[in-house]
């Protein structure tokens, strides 16, 4: 049964009455401009075929009850008169609760609601399973009650709840793009201004992810710690963020900065500047161009940015080697694990594949999870 009819089964079995609407929100794959988007610079994700699906009904009261399906039919409940506080026991809810507090904080009118959720995002892999379930609650929650929502306004409450509910100091990204995507498409995001140039990908080109299936254990703590140093590089060269820095005026600060610092600051300006040369390099097809700029993409995130692991760079080499010029590989999202992809020619998929079975779990000891992709609409198409 496919993810919607599974979800909408699930609500009927599980509240006794049919669903009143169902409302989806892709994952995301970053195909390149890493750690940018906090920065306010330019990132280039799509979202994908993986989803976070909440079938709901309102409810006459002001109580919203909520069913995760994979997580063993775990249940959550809070009063949208009440102050929204975190649940201890259930904090994948925590997701839910916080959107919710912005909607009512920004005036929206909700209604009560009765809602069983359920995924395919792969979780903690760094394809914005989070990002999802926050957009998706905007949808639900909006959609249930009648009031307008449009996509970038759906971003932006998420990342709120993510940044003041949850503690994630994330940028605006992973929310965008689970709202905005564009099927066939990637996206070029202005993270300053949040304009969005769709970049179509070429006829035969094909996304595989790769998850390490590294737990991420660092993530919240190392990934706050990265954005304080970008702010502190930002400070010292007195621009307002590294978007408004270029090589130039870094070197004129290096001796103000220390040398991690230095660093941080060097992959972001770089990373910038790479990202708007893929967009170009992905619209007019040029392989090789895709490669040169992903393959150094990578190593400023080893060396300069330092949010690699090990098993990770052996993903990316043995990927590498068997590609030679023919599409490009990097390590995608936030890092310390997570997932590898691969922006290749269509005739080299099985190719990539093959090398990732026969090598990858025989050198790290971790069985691999192998996800081809193809860019989908966003919760708010054309929004
Ligand atoms: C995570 C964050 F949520 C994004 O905002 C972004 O910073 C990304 O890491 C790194 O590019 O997915």
């Amino acid at each position: 049964m496919d993810l919607l009819n599974r979800t909408r089964s699930g609500f009927e079995r599980l509240f006794g009455a049919p669903a009143q609407a169902t409302f989806q929100a892709p994952g995301r794959v970053n195909l390149i401009g890493e750690h940018t988007d906090y920065n306010d610079g330019f990132v280039l994700p799509a979202a994908i075929d993986y989803h976070t699906v909440i079938a709901g009904r309102t409810r006459p009261d002001r109580t919203v009850r909520l069913c995760a399906l994979d997580l063993d039919e775990a249940w959550s409940e809070f009063d949208l008169d009440a102050p929204i506080s975190r649940d201890l026991d259930a904090p994948w809810s925590d997701y839910i609760r916080g959107v919710c507090q912005v909607l009512l904080s920004e005036g929206y009118r909700l209604s009560g609601a009765d809602l069983v959720i359920a995924g395919n995002v792969p979780q903690g892999a760094g394809l914005s399973s989070s990002a999802s379930l926050e957009i998706v609650t905007a949808k639900a929650m909006t959609g249930l009650s009648g009031e307008p929502l449009d996509g970038t306004r759906a971003a932006i409450i998420g990342q709120k709840a993510e940044n003041d509910f949850v503690g994630c100091q994330c940028g605006i990204m992973d929310q965008l793009i689970s709202a905005r995507g564009q099927q066939g498409h990637a996206a070029l995001i202005d993270c300053r201004s949040l304009a969005t140039r769709p970049v179509a990908m070429p006829a035969d080109a094909a996304i595989v992810i790769v998850n390490s299936n590294v737990k991420r254990g660092l993530v919240g703590s190392e990934y706050n710690t990265r954005r304080l140093q970008c702010e502190e590089a930002a400070h010292i060269m007195d621009v307002q963020a590294l978007r408004d820095a270029d090589m130039e005026r870094l070197e004129h600060y290096r001796g103000d900065m220390d040398d991690v610092t230095y660093r941080r600051a060097r992959h972001v300006i770089t990373e910038n500047a790479r990202t708007l040369a893929a967009a170009d390099a992905l619209e007019s097809g040029d392989w090789s161009r895709i490669q040169r700029l992903m393959a150094e993409s990578h190593a400023s995130m080893r060396e300069d940015f330092e949010i690699t692991v090990p098993p990770i760079d052996g993903l990316v080499a043995m990927i590498s080697e068997t590609l030679g010029s023919q599409g490009g590989v990097r390590m995608t999202g936030g890092g310390f694990g997570g997932c590898v992809v691969a922006l290749v020619p269509e005739s080299r998929v099985e190719g990539v594949v093959g090398i990732v079975r026969a090598r990858y779990a025989v050198e790290y000891g971790i069985e691999p999870s192998v996800h081809i992709c193809h860019p989908v609409d966003g919760a708010f198409p054309g929004a």
